[in-house]
């Protein structure tokens, strides 16, 4: 078969051969459906042509019981068949190992990834892994020049053991589908439910993910992969706590801004505005007129609030100019109405109100702890970010911005 699609040249799963031979059966059953009725229609239009045909030669047929027998007992016989085979590879898919003899990962598909928990290992440590996907980059050659996000994305699996996947996706998330075509697998992952899948993997490898919900702009992106490794290095990285089998995943900024999908929503190397701002600058005039006029009260600082109207009309517009300028050159003094919570240096006083020209890490801890919804849109919170992701992203943003 060709390799159009990754993964359907292996049957790398204990079902893999009965899914498809239902798929075969029934795509065997609908060719020979099509030819019987579409080929003799044909015949018929041509035989029956209304020139050839005498008003006189024509006799009213009122019933044929060989003809009505054979044409309900034939595609009965046919949908048996169907139904036998549907039947029987369902009942493999749906019938769940025990628990106790399988490894049960937590899956979470949330726009746009797919996320792993595993059951804590005997030292405790629970592996999380997963994330946003990044295609690696090859040249013409198909030589890889850039690794992508591979490493850190992938499921890791022991060969030859039950798997069972306890999927769900947020509350406020879509529906996603976890699709493997080299298992021949496919199950939806809903908002607020969980969904279980298993699968035995019958050979090492890796294998493509995809997610099969195509109803929104990014499923079609949302790949990752599953690893099968021999079981003995699957335990060894099982009982440590390396990121991956790999090694350890680097947590430099610019790795995790991939990792956690905010580059599908922010530009990082340019001032482009993709669904969110770009990451290179701070605010822009909008936004600061947008919140001097209005006030904000969503990124929960202990201060509270921001009233609205403290300044308006040329002092805003000024003051608004100055802080999107990233508060360089000769300070309007009209900004002393914002310097008593904000700093005279609007760095937000130790973390008091907002830092209002650079990405500190207490500013991107109330972002990813609340979310952001502004004039702009909506950012989803990621409250399980890890203090020390959030200071590599601090750092690696702060450079980056200037
Ligand atoms: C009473 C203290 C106080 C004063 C005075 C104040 N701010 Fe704020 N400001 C805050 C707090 C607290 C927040 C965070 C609000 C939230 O939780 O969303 C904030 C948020 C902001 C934001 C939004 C930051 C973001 O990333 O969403 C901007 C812009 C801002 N302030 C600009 C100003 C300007 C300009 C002035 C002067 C006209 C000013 N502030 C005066 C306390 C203050
Ligand atoms: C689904 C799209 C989406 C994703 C994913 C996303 N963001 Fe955002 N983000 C937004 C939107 C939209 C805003 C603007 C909200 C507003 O109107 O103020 C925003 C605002 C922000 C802000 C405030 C910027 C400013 O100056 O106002 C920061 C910081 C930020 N995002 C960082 C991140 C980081 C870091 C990640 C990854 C962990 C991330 N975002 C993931 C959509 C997203
Ligand atoms: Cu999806």
């Amino acid at each position: 078969m060709s390799n159009s699609l990754q993964g359907f040249d292996a049957r790398a799963a204990t079902f893999a051969a009965d899914v498809e031979q239902a798929f075969w059966v029934n795509f065997w059953i609908s060719i020979i459906l099509f030819l019987s009725v579409v080929v003799p229609m044909i015949y018929f239009a041509w035989k029956y042509n209304a020139n050839k045909v005498k008003n006189e030669d024509i006799e009213n047929v009122t019933h044929n019981t060989a003809l009505e027998i054979a044409w309900t007992l034939i595609p009965t016989a046919m949908l048996m068949v169907l139904f036998y085979f549907g039947y029987t590879s369902m009942q493999v898919l749906r019938t769940m190992p025990a628990e106790s003899e399988s490894i049960v990962v937590k899956v979470e598909g949330s726009k746009w990834k797919w996320r792993y928990e595993y059951p804590a290992n005997a030292s405790g440590h629970v592996h999380k892994i997963g994330g946003a996907f990044e295609k690696p980059k090859l040249d013409e050659k198909g030589k890889v020049l850039e690794k992508g996000s591979m490493g850190i994305t992938a499921l890791y699996v022991p060969v030859n053991t039950n798997v069972i996947l306890e999927m769900t996706a947020p509350k406020n998330d879509v529906i996603h589908a976890f699709y493997v075509p080299a298992f021949r697998m496919k199950e939806d992952v809903v908002p607020g439910r969980t969904t279980k899948q298993w699968f035995n993997a019958t050979e090492i490898g890796e294998y493509d993910v995809e997610c099969a919900e195509y109803c929104g702009t990014d499923h079609s992106y949302m790949y990752s992969r599953i690893v099968v490794l021999p079981k003995a290095e699957y335990d060894a990285w099982f009982n440590s706590t390396e990121d991956t089998p790999k090694g350890n995943y680097t947590k430099t900024g610019d790795a995790l801004l991939l990792r956690h999908g905010c580059t599908q929503c922010h530009a990082i190397e340019t001032g482009e505005m993709k669904i969110g701002p770009s990451l290179k600058t701070r605010l822009s005039k909008e936004q600061v007129l947008d919140v001097i006029k209005n006030g904000q009260n969503k990124l929960g600082y202990d201060m509270g609030a921001m009233p609205g109207g403290l300044v308006a009309g040329a002092d805003a517009e000024e003051i608004a100019a100055y802080v999107a300028g990233g508060m360089k050159g000769q300070q309007p003094a009209s900004f002393s109405a914002c310097s008593s919570c904000h700093g005279e240096d609007g760095k937000g006083m130790g973390g008091m109100a907002p830092d209002l020209i650079g990405y500190d890490a207490p500013l991107l801890s109330h972002v990813f702890k609340n979310g952001k919804e502004g004039m702009i849109g909506r950012m989803p919170a990621y409250p399980d970010m890890p203090e020390d992701e959030i200071s590599a992203i601090a750092e690696y943003l702060e450079k980056n911005s200037k």
